[in-house]
């Protein structure tokens, strides 16, 4: 009972709270649509992506549905290959969702992470605002 009631409590006061533990990965292969596009939506918040394992197949369009759920803070999208193939970042501000559309065409895992930071906080990659992209 309690327990329940400090849960309610702290959602969407992140700015305040304490850092959780981060969430088990979970991976999540994002099916494939009848037109040929991979549809997933990703809930944002302070500091997680749910999921934050995304599987999907190379050379078919992506399309992300980024709904950040939190009260003030703003987040971001980001997810990049070192080697070039992929380069995604999008803003997502509190409480607003965002499509974002590409195509991966190199196989890999790649992170995803949040690079927001009110300095001189750590940021939010720091705080475990992170994930990854895994291309089959
Ligand atoms: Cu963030």
């Amino acid at each position: 009972m309690l327990g329940a009631v400090g849960l309610l409590l702290s959602s969407g006061l992140a700015p305040l709270q304490a850092a959780e533990p981060p969430a088990p990965a979970a991976p999540f292969v994002i099916p494939v649509a009848a037109d040929g596009v991979q549809r997933a939506t990703v809930t944002l918040d302070s500091y997680s992506y749910t999921p934050n394992h995304l599987i999907v197949e190379a050379g078919k369009p992506v399309e992300l549905t980024l709904t950040s759920v939190t009260i003030i803070t703003p987040h971001n999208f980001i997810i990049k290959d070192p080697a070039g193939s992929l380069s995604v970042e999008q803003d997502v501000s509190a409480g607003k969702t965002v499509t974002i559309k590409f195509t991966p065409t190199q196989p890999g895992t790649f992170p995803i992470y949040c690079d927001k930071r009110l300095w001189p906080m750590p940021s939010h990659r720091d705080k475990g605002m992170e994930g990854k992209l895994e291309v089959k």
